[in-house]
């Protein structure tokens, strides 16, 4: 169903929701990167639903906002995000997802509606979303571009680039959140390459910087508005979340990364799911 700016309340019952749906695509389609999955789907969700300007009928309109999801191996995250705002069905995408000649592939694609961009090669979103939010400038257009990365996927030169060009071109309509979950595909991230003192990489490239908790819905909502308000700098919103949030099955664990539930974890994981949504509604 597709909702034009829900409450936080409301979107503190639907993130539940939007969790089962992705991992129903997941166990539908046999693979799926869950732990990156959980730990965006917050942002993804509060993004889309109450600052994103872009709906199923936009999506060929100059003026509409711009995302790209960088780290595209979370692509059910996005399948559940994009099927709740109507761009596509729920059931096709599960009834498809990963089958022969499906369109629904495990990665973001762009013959999709609502999808600005194929990803998944790490390390590109941010320079095309650099390249996106200058056209605004030169078009004179209103429109603002976001990106998602993974705190892994920070050790892909590119990023650095972008970087550097995001506050070289004044990209004050730029937002780029980082997925700080801390686990990458082999481990933590501190181990494969240090992620540390992200904020003041940021800065120092010239960025505004957000640091805050990245599961929590209120602050995702209060970042967002605060990087839109800012001028003169892009903003980087570092999201301090927890890989696999959702389901003590699978939090913080690496092996989560990309592992498919078995019939008993799934049940698990939906019980967790259902009684956490049912702890908000008894409040
Ligand atoms: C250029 C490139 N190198 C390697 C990979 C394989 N790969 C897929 S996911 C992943 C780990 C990414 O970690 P992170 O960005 O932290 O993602 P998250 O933990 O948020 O899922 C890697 C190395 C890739 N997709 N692209």
């Amino acid at each position: 169903m597709v909702q034009s700016n829900p409450t936080l309340d409301e979107l503190e019952l639907l993130r539940w929701d939007l969790r089962r749906d992705c991992t129903d695509i997941i166990m539908a389609g046999g693979g799926g990167h869950i732990g990156g999955d959980m730990s965006v789907i917050d942002a993804l969700m509060v993004l889309y639903l109450r600052h994103l300007n872009v709906s199923p009928a936009m999506v060929d309109d100059p003026d509409r906002d711009r995302f790209v999801l960088s780290k595209g191996h979370a692509m059910e995250a996005y399948y559940a995000v994009l099927c709740q705002q109507g761009f596509l069905d729920l059931a096709d995408v599960k009834a498809r997802f990963q089958k022969y000649e499906s369109p629904y592939i495990g990665h973001p694609n762009n013959k999709l509606p609502g999808i600005e961009m194929n990803s998944g090669s790490l390390g590109h979103g941010l320079p095309v979303a650099v390249g996106m939010a200058l056209a605004a400038k030169m078009d004179g257009r209103s429109y603002r571009t976001y990106t998602i990365m993974g705190d892994g996927e920070l050790a892909e030169g590119s990023v650095w680039e972008g970087a550097m060009s995001g506050s070289n071109f004044e990209l004050d309509n730029l937002c780029a959140l980082v997925d700080r979950n801390r686990l990458q595909i082999s481990g933590c991230t501190e181990d494969v390459m240090r992620q540390d003192s992200q904020e003041e990489r940021w800065a120092a490239f010239g960025w505004n910087v957000l640091s805050i908790p990245g599961n929590d819905l209120a602050a995702i909502d209060a970042a967002l508005t605060l990087a839109a308000e800012t001028k003169g700098k892009p903003t980087a919103i570092i999201l301090n979340t927890v890989k696999g949030y959702g389901s003590p099955v699978m939090e913080n664990q690496a092996k989560w990364h990309h592992q498919l539930p078995s019939q008993e974890e799934y049940a698990q994981i939906c019980a967790d799911f259902a009684a956490r949504k049912e702890a908000v509604i008894r409040g």
